[in-house]
């Protein structure tokens, strides 16, 4: 992409409005609009992140064993009268009355079209485990929305759903989904502790919600500093083995990590000084084992193998992709603006032509993006005649991993100035081996 044909509203001034340093870094960025409390506009920087996050998700998602799918936002209140949840559920749903004067809803989240769904198609234990997920807006009239798309009234949900004979069958599936979240936020960067959890309007009684330390926050967290050395399992484990899913599940909920909510002073005493942590952090999932709450409500029966009905078992699995972006910024920034970790950038790399005009500099410039998006790699390539100081400033603050810097001087000599945006680093090496090194990056 060429930054003269990109639409990248970057802002002068900071934003008085922002309170933390994600928020201030998107608006800077060009990446979010705000269109009113609580709703934002998605412009191209954002946009490209947001469906970075979303791919990583569906891929781990997928790997799981789970199918994607695409429910409505707009959602009939007779579901939710089915469950009980409707009035339960309070002002934070946004309750729409259509032209003929049927009562809708915009879905906070989907237990019951799933399960409306489910009920309609399966009647027999064969077709289990199930899980369904889908990435869908969802609307929470959050009485406070802030800090921009971390806390917003509009925002994207990857929710998961599954379906299972019984209880031991439903803990199989929560544990896979448990394991793909832990190598979901490990690809993004990001190290997100397990804590156990209050399972508040979703309901059931086994929840854990994935954190990541940051110290703007919301919740205060207690836990064991072990966390900070292990690491998500390899992608090439194998999710039908129930086994090895409940081992893992097992080394991460081992040590002592929990919510403010579910803090127990007696456990954290036993932890020792030296191995506490206790900090603010950000939720970025949310996993529940609710059982029949649904299923019995809705009638969600299945024929079991010994010839009976049963209602299913089931839990629900949600990952905030929109509040994702502004937690990795929050982990990842410095004073200059935004590192993105690799696989997250909204482009691999920023080229950037010091001399627009120069027949030289142009062409290995053109060689040089030519190459590597043939290569397969997403180039940034600012072309623009604005000032140096300032082409350095806004590859700084959109935080591209690797930048290329091509001036009349390096160019005369066949060369270019590589800087490595996560680590500060600056080689200069050849015009081929720029091409070659970053093709294989
Ligand atoms: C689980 C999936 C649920 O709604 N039902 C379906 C369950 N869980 S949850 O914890 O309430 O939300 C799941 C994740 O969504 C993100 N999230 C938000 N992101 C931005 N702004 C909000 N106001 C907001 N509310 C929830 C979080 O990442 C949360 O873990």
């Amino acid at each position: 992409m060429r930054l003269s044909q990109f639409f990248l509203p970057l802002l002068k001034e900071t934003p008085k409005e922002a309170e933390i340093v994600s928020h201030r870094l998107m608006l800077r960025s060009g990446m979010v609009r705000q269109q009113s409390a609580g709703i934002y506009s998605w412009l191209p920087l954002g946009k490209r992140v947001l469906d970075k996050v979303c791919n990583i998700i569906r891929e781990e998602q997928n790997r799981a064993g789970a199918n994607e799918i695409l429910m409505p936002t707009i959602q009939s209140a007779d579901l939710w009268r089915e469950s009980g949840r409707y009035e339960d559920y309070g002002k934070e749903m946004l309750r729409i009355e259509d032209r003929h004067k049927r009562e809708m809803l915009f879905g906070p989240t989907n237990e019951e079209m799933v399960t409306e769904i489910f009920r309609s198609y399966v009647n027999s234990y064969k077709a289990l485990p199930l899980n369904l997920y889908h990435i869908q807006w969802k609307f929470r009239d959050e009485v406070r929305p802030r800090f921009g798309v971390m806390r917003s009234r509009e925002f994207l949900m990857k929710d998961a759903y599954s379906f299972d004979l019984d209880e031991a069958g439903a803990r199989a599936s929560y544990n896979r989904m448990f394991v793909s979240y832990l190598r979901t936020f490990e690809r993004m960067g990001l190290k997100a502790i397990p804590m156990r959890a209050d399972t508040g309007p979703i309901g059931g009684d086994l929840s854990h919600e994935f954190i990541i330390l940051a110290d703007t926050g919301e919740s205060q967290v207690f836990c064991d500093k072990s966390y900070l050395e292990m690491t998500a399992p390899s992608a090439d484990l194998n999710y039908r083995d129930d086994a090895a899913m409940a081992a893992i599940v097992q080394d991460f909920t081992t040590p002592y990590a929990a919510t403010d909510e579910m803090h127990d002073e007696d456990a954290w005493n036993k932890v020792g000084s030296s191995s506490q942590l206790s900090a603010r952090g950000i939720e970025v999932g949310h996993i529940f084992y609710f059982g029949t709450k649904y299923s019995e409500a809705m009638k969600a029966k299945v024929m079991g193998p010994d010839g009976k009905e049963h209602f299913v078992h089931s839990g629900s699995y949600g990952i905030g992709p929109s509040r994702l972006v502004a937690a990795i910024i929050e982990a990842s920034h410095d004073d200059d603006g935004i590192r993105w970790p690799k696989g997250i950038a909204p482009f691999d790399i920023g080229l950037v032509n010091m001399k627009p005009g120069d027949a030289a500099v142009d062409a290995a410039c053109e060689k040089i993006y030519a190459a590597l998006e043939g290569a397969g790699k997403e180039v940034l390539y600012d072309e623009t005649d604005n000032r140096a100081g300032a082409k350095f400033a806004t590859m700084d603050l959109i935080g591209l991993p690797m930048q290329i810097i091509a001036g009349p001087r390096s160019i005369a000599e066949g060369q270019v100035e590589l800087k490595n945006r996560l680590d500060g680093s600056r080689v200069t090496v050849t015009i081929d081996e720029a091409i070659n090194q970053l093709s294989a990056s």
